[in-house]
């Protein structure tokens, strides 16, 4: 089979406090769907911890010290992020599966990899933990990527939350497109339409800032119309995805109303572009999403598009009685900021 999922129980020994949305109870979903996998006959794998020199290419050296200063201790990094005495290492474990999760789709054989891990990373910033993250995965998975033979590597990240450390660790480069869907005006307030790169980096970040309330087919347009024709020009030898699930409908942290199949389709997508542009590699790691039964129906969904012998083209459900405006919106202001440097309808 053509997809790896890397799990590892001691993501549940970063302890957060009692009622926290990042709870040791995810990591218990995340077992249970790499059990489930595991007796599909497929295929789970214990991640390494990362190094200091693959978070170095993120984080800086004081940060890293301070985190590893940690060890065996409770305290608070920030007012959302806490570290227990276990976080050190397995804030390493979290990046390091991403890393892993990279080398397995850039070595080619099981091209299709997905990454069950906590904490999540994107809000993790150079030198500060933020919104729950210690250090970024999904960046320091794609800077190894670059290192690993990979040119051209993009980031695609459907938490409900802007990814605001990875556009920061990428914007003034074109190597790596970050493109994020994502509620706004909401936490962490950064993605605006108009947050498209610097320097050399204009127009290899992309914003798709989303209004409360959108249903899949308000994702449907944005990835039809903005995200799907932007990486086929963008032409990645990598796609790596912040697999976030907290734009549910369940989701006690987001205010938008996807299903599981709505995140079963935009994975489908990706799959097909991937499978268009480097041959099927693309290495999904988690991110958000706290309420615990649309993590599993929605980890679920993921798995089986992942795991399917074939893409075929991806279901949407359809949304009925609502429009896509919110969609509509959010692709016109990307149209409008991008339409320079990307060909959109
Ligand atoms: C990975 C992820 O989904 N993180 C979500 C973080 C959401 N945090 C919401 C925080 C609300 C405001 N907190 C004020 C603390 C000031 N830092
Ligand atoms: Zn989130």
């Amino acid at each position: 089979m053509a997809l790896i999922l890397s799990s590892s129980e001691r993501f549940a020994e970063h302890q957060t406090p009692p009622g926290h949305p990042d709870c040791p109870e995810r990591a218990e979903v995340m077992d249970r769907i790499a059990g489930e996998w595991r007796r599909q006959g497929g295929e789970v794998v214990a991640p390494p911890m990362a190094t200091a020199e693959q978070l170095a290419r993120v984080h800086d050296a004081a940060y890293l010290q301070r985190i590893d200063q940690t060890a065996g201790r409770a305290l608070v990094l920030e007012p959302d992020t806490y570290a227990s005495a276990e976080t050190h290492e397995i804030a390493r474990l979290a990046a390091g599966a991403a890393v892993d999760a990279v080398g397995r789709a850039m070595s080619g054989g099981h091209q299709r990899v997905l990454a069950l891990v906590r904490p999540p990373g994107h809000h993790a910033e150079q030198a500060r933990a933020m919104g729950f993250c210690v250090y970024n995965n999904v960046a320091v998975a794609a800077a190894h990527a670059r290192t690993a033979g990979a040119a051209r590597v993009a980031i695609v990240d459907f938490d409900v939350h802007h990814g605001n450390g990875t556009q920061h660790a990428f914007e003034t480069r074109r190597d790596v497109l970050y493109v994020s869907a994502h509620q706004f005006p909401y936490y962490p307030g950064t993605g605006a339409a108009d947050e498209i790169g610097r320097g050399a980096g204009e127009g290899f970040t992309v914003n798709l800032p989303i209004a409360v309330g959108a249903v899949d087919a308000d994702y449907q347009l944005v990835f039809s119309d903005v995200i799907v024709p932007i990486l086929r020009q963008f032409k990645p030898d990598l796609l790596l995805v912040s697999a976030g699930f907290d734009a549910h409908e369940r989701d006690p942290l987001g205010g938008m109303r996807l299903t599981a199949e709505g995140f079963a389709a935009m994975t489908m997508e990706l799959r097909i572009v991937a499978e268009e542009c480097c041959a099927g590699r693309i290495a999904a790691v988690t991110e958000g999403g706290y309420d615990l039964l649309a993590l599993t129906e929605s980890l679920r969904a993921v798995v089986s598009v992942l795991a399917a012998d074939r893409a075929e083209s991806a279901r949407w459900p359809s949304s009925p009685l609502v429009s896509p405006t919110r969609g509509r919106a959010a692709a016109a202001a990307a149209q409008a900021a991008l339409g320079r440097f990307w060909k959109l309808s």
